[in-house]
């Protein structure tokens, strides 16, 4: 294998945290889209323990989930690479726990609640593109089965996704805590893998051009008001100067 493979839907900010990862580490990699339904089948024929994107394929091994391709990552960095893991590893571990946990979930929970209610058809795009031909269009015909099980699975509604809106307003208030001193990142001068969570798992609360699937999303009414609404916010403000400072790409 000439590079390790990584496996995503597009949309995924945990795929997305996975791919800046690789990408922040100077690692070249092949990024692998899969179609919804596939996704799992492909991970139990390589081997994975566990089923939901993002998965690693490389030379000896597959490694599941964002927070283990960071380990990865870090483990195999390019010389010239800056570090992720920060100079209190507990705490940075503690936060970017916290974020998966709450608010990777909940920034997700909100979008998909108001975009696969009123208008499902806007986010199929983002799932078929980068699939051959065939898979695209059978993402097409399975669309609104596909919509089912993601409205059961993430438990999707009006009242979850106000719900959700609350969750992600009180974590975006402990985040703000956490930068009320005046620090640039979230555990002081340094950029850390807790940054790269927040700035990742919260791009879609602020659509930074310099993410890959900038421009590919239409985003509801009540997710871009209140994308609006909390853009001051110093949570948000660390999103986009992440996003344009570091996002770089490996070629
Ligand atoms: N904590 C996991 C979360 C991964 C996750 O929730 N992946 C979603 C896409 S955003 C997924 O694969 N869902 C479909 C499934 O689990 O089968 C990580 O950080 O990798």
């Amino acid at each position: 294998m000439d590079k390790p493979i990584l496996y995503v839907f597009n949309i995924s900010h945990y795929c997305e945290k996975a791919r800046w990862a690789l990408d922040f580490c100077g690692i070249a990699h092949h990024v692998q889209h899969v179609m919804p339904g596939q996704h799992r089948k492909i991970a139990k024929e390589l081997g994975s323990k566990r089923g939901s994107v993002p998965f690693l394929h490389t030379d000896d091994q597959v490694i599941c989930g964002s927070s283990a391709i960071i380990d990865w990552a870090e483990a195999h960095r390019a010389t010239n690479a800056p570090s992720l893991a920060g100079s209190d590893p507990e705490q940075v571990r503690a936060i970017e726990k916290r974020l998966d946990d709450i608010a990777g979930v909940h920034v997700r929970r909100f979008f998909y609640s108001e975009a696969l209610t009123n208008d499902p058809k806007s986010v199929r795009p983002i799932f078929s593109n980068g699939l051959p031909m065939f898979q695209r269009l059978s993402v097409i015909l399975a669309w609104s089965k596909i919509v089912t099980v993601m409205k059961q699975g993430m438990d999707l509604g009006p009242a979850q996704g106000l719900e959700s809106r609350a969750i992600l307003d009180d974590e975006l208030t402990w985040l703000d805590g956490l930068l009320a001193d005046g620090r640039p990142f979230l555990t002081g001068s340094e950029f850390t893998r807790a940054d790269l969570t927040a700035a990742a798992l919260l791009a879609p609360m602020v659509d930074p051009k310099e993410h890959p699937v900038h421009g590919l999303l239409p985003f509801p009414n009540n997710v871009a008001a209140t994308m609006q609404a909390w853009a001051e916010r110093p949570s948000l403000r660390l999103v986009r100067e992440a996003y344009a400072t570091r996002r770089w790409r490996v070629v």
